[in-house]
């Protein structure tokens, strides 16, 4: 048997964490040995970041009344002993709701009321003001509580249908979509826009985030949900119940939200739920079966998959087997097969991604902090040459030798406003970049969507619009390139003439791959256009929800201009900052060469001890760069369940 998502999520902590006490050990180390220059700092800093806020969002997505929250329950919930998110008949889910951890907010349930969708913010920038949610306090000791206080995501309201058009639940285009008007006129909607569920649950205390979502109709308009918070799931569960197989309206959703053209197809999991209404006691055990075998193959030929694709399950079953500590029923039920393809699937992915995502960074940090290694070697090296010539030499030639070594640092001296010469020429095309990849620039763009989207009858034109869009943003960005990689050769001239000229051993770092950022916006573009083409397009009849369409998108964008930014940023730092310690070294060689001098001048002795002096500084450096390898191909290589502490016991001992 192999290891559940929930044993694998907890093993994937235990990495992070360790990985983060070494860091913090690397950190105190190169500061303690003068390694930390301004760009190690910042690499450092952003290691940390990343491994600290991993997040791994898993999204339930299905038609109503499937078993999504009954299935969050059983997998999730089953060691509170009761039912926690509302999933009994006629109390569904009716909002979004998100279910993480959050150490600076109190245990809580917040809820952004459904009115909120009369003004133009995204779901996104909601988030940024608190106090416009309602807040519950929850009590994670008193499961009753909890399990009350989380019934609120399936309240309603009942408007009039002119509300409903308003709020984006009700369309005159798409009449057959439109929610059953009660004998009073009136049309139930959704009470709350969506749910922010903040509990200390060990699993979502490492960075687990859990997405319920509700059936198409309560969704609405909420094209967030579906360009946004969707995709970007790490997983993605789609749930079909074994009573009705596939429906016309599972298969709206199936094809709204889960077929992707990427080939990650282990981030998506199609579940086939409530086996247990085929176990039939007339039946026998094989018979029960076969006949899920066929519903299972005939849901997946419809949706397009192999039949293995498709994992049958019962939650209700698996939620009682849990509860009752019943591990035939569990068997039965199949859960622990679903909970073994998501932790295999989506952990083990996820981690192998982030593995690779901080190996490359440490890996760079890596290579500078060896850079710096290797300029005091060199010195140490070149000032061991000039004392050696200075052996059996008389008074006068080391009075000569004084007025050289002054002399050298006069002319280095001067050179400081060339260097400041090129670094301001530098400074200059990184400004054209960061301009290209700043706010304004996507926000012109954005801007020129909505004016277009606004148009009369645009209609038809929408996807061509959003096509033009993304042309424009991904030549913005291949032009940001173009002028990096400008860059990336004028560094390269100037400092082969500096290593030239003064002997330094600058290396102009690896200049960023904005390619990638091009990459992420075919995504994006894509899960619009897909939006736009399953008949939402009608949608944009209402202008505010073409409004809100964009805005949505560019709370996206803006996340992938910022982390294409940082890396500009890092670049340039790592560039300015090698720049500085080269002087720095060279300055303090000058004095080191000056002050053994000095000595020597003093007294005859002198030299054989600077001599000596410098042969064990230079065997200290070997030293300070075996430990660096060392400390950062643990870094490296961490398996989980490694031992950092026993490491951190040795250095404190
Ligand atoms: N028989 C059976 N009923 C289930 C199972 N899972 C969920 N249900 C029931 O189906 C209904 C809808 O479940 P719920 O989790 O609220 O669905 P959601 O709307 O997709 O979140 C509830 O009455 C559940 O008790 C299952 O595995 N077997
Ligand atoms: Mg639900």
């Amino acid at each position: 048997m192999g290891t559940s998502f929930n044993e694998q999520f907890d093993q994937h902590g235990a990495w992070r964490r360790e990985f983060a006490l070494r860091l913090k050990l690397l950190s105190e180390w190169m500061k303690d040995h003068e390694l930390l220059d301004a760009s190690v700092e910042e690499r450092l800093r952003r290691l940390e970041q990343q491994m600290r806020s991993d997040k791994v969002m898993v999204a339930f997505v299905a038609e109503f009344s499937r078993g999504k929250s009954e299935l969050i329950n059983a997998i999730f919930f089953a060691g509170y002993k009761r039912r926690i998110m509302p999933a009994s008949a006629g109390r569904t889910t009716m909002c979004p709701t998100e279910l993480g951890y959050d150490a600076d907010v109190p245990p809580c349930l917040r809820l952004l009321p459904i009115e909120t969708r009369l003004q133009p913010q995204a779901l996104m920038e909601w988030r940024m003001v608190p106090e416009k949610w309602t807040r519950i306090d929850l009590d994670v000791n008193d499961p009753t509580q909890l399990a009350q206080a989380l019934e609120k995501v399936a309240e309603v309201r009942h408007v009039t249908k002119d509300e409903a058009k308003a709020l984006g639940f009700w369309h005159d285009e798409v009449p057959e979509d439109n929610p059953m008007v009660g004998a009073d006129g009136l049309v139930e909607v959704p009470r709350w826009r969506h749910a922010l569920i903040n509990i200390a649950h060990p699993l979502l205390k490492q960075g687990l985030v859990i997405l319920d979502t509700p059936g198409l109709n309560a969704i609405g308009a909420e094209p967030e949900l579906t360009v946004n918070l969707i995709p970007q799931a790490h997983a993605v569960v789609f749930i079909l119940a074994a009573d009705t197989g596939v429906t016309k309206s599972d298969l709206a959703i199936w094809r709204e939200h889960l077929i992707t053209e990427a080939d990650n197809n282990e981030s998506r999991l199609v579940v086939l739920n409530k086996i247990d209404t085929m176990w039939d006691t007339l039946s026998t055990p094989f018979q029960v079966q076969a006949q899920i075998d066929r519903q299972r193959a005939t849901s997946a030929e419809i949706l397009g998959l192999r039949r293995e694709q498709v994992i049958p399950v019962s939650a209700q079953k698996g939620l009682v087997a849990k509860v009752n500590d019943d591990a035939k029923l569990l068997q039965a039920s199949q859960l622990p097969m679903l909970e073994q393809a998501l932790g295999q699937g989506v952990m083990g992915q996820r981690q192998k991604i982030l593995q690779a995502a901080v190996g490359g960074g440490i890996s760079e940090l890596r290579v500078e902090a060896g850079r710096a290694i290797h300029v005091r070697r060199r010195d140490l090296a070149e000032q061991m040459l000039e004392l050696k010539g200075l052996r059996g030499k008389n008074t006068s030639v080391i009075k000569h030798m004084r007025s050289r070594i002054e002399q050298e640092q006069g002319e280095f001296d001067i050179s400081g406003a060339r260097i400041h010469a090129v670094r301001s020429v530098h400074l200059k095309l990184l400004r054209e970049v960061f301009e290209m990849l700043g706010t304004g620039a996507l926000k012109a763009e954005m801007a020129q969507l909505t004016t277009a989207m606004r148009q009369p009858g645009i209609k038809l034109g929408v996807k061509k619009a959003y096509m033009q869009t993304f042309e424009r943003l991904r030549a913005g960005l291949r032009k940001a390139q173009a002028t990096s990689a400008e860059i990336q050769n004028m560094l390269g001239g100037t400092f082969r003439q500096l290593n030239a000229e003064y002997g330094f051993s600058l290396q102009a770092p690896k200049e960023p791959d904005l390619e990638r950022y091009v990459r992420d916006l075919d995504l994006v573009e894509r899960s619009h256009t897909q939006y736009l083409g399953v008949g939402n397009v009608l949608r944009l009849a209402q202008p505010e929800f073409a409004d809100r369409l964009v805005r949505a998108l560019a709370t996206r964008l803006r996340v992938v201009y910022e982390s294409a930014l940082g890396e500009v940023e890092l670049w340039n730092k790592s560039a300015a900052a090698q720049l500085d310690a080269q002087l720095r070294e060279r300055r303090r060689n000058f004095g080191r060469r000056m002050e053994a001098i000095e000595r020597i001048q003093q007294a005859a002795t002198g030299l054989d001890d600077r001599i000596a002096e410098i042969g064990s500084q230079e065997r200290a450096l070997d030293e300070l760069d075996a430990k660096l390898t060392e400390l950062t191909d643990h870094l490296m290589s961490t398996p989980a369940g490694g031992s950092a502490n026993d490491e951190a016991q040795r250095k404190s001992a």
